[in-house]
């Protein structure tokens, strides 16, 4: 756990948030400000500042997939349709610099994002 980072301090239940999927490994909440209807923070639990801090072959990739389709599943929006997004770096629009993935659904998308 790094101190100072929000995303670590949700993860230990530190910072109150509406978790709506955990495991050992992965835990999902809403968004504080969300863009869509339906607006999930994917996270893992462990520390990463960005996607490429994780290692190679590092299985927690498969695991965010697998998290993705059950909330694809969960908030019922498998066939019509979501988008994940992920923001790495500045310039990339990432503010927490814990790894994360937008799960976005509840209206169409629009491209290209800002
Ligand atoms: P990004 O810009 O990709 O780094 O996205 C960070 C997201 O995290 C942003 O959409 C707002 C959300 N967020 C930031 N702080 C909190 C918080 O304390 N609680 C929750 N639920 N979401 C947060």
């Amino acid at each position: 756990m790094a101190e100072d980072c929000i995303f670590c301090r949700i993860a230990e239940g530190e910072i109150p948030s509406e978790i709506v999927y955990e495991d050992k490994d992965i835990i999902a909440f809403k968004d504080v400000s969300p863009q869509a209807p339906i607006h999930i923070v994917i996270i893992p639990r462990k520390h990463y500042t960005s996607i490429l801090a994780i290692p190679a072959g590092d299985a927690i990739m498969g695991k965010i997939q697998t998290v993705i389709s059950r909330l694809a599943i969960k908030f019922g929006v498998a066939e019509d349709g979501f988008r994940v997004v992920n923001n790495c770096g500045e310039a990339g629009g990432q503010t927490v610099p814990h790894v994360h993935f937008h799960f976005l659904a509840g209206r169409n998308m629009a491209w290209p994002p800002g």
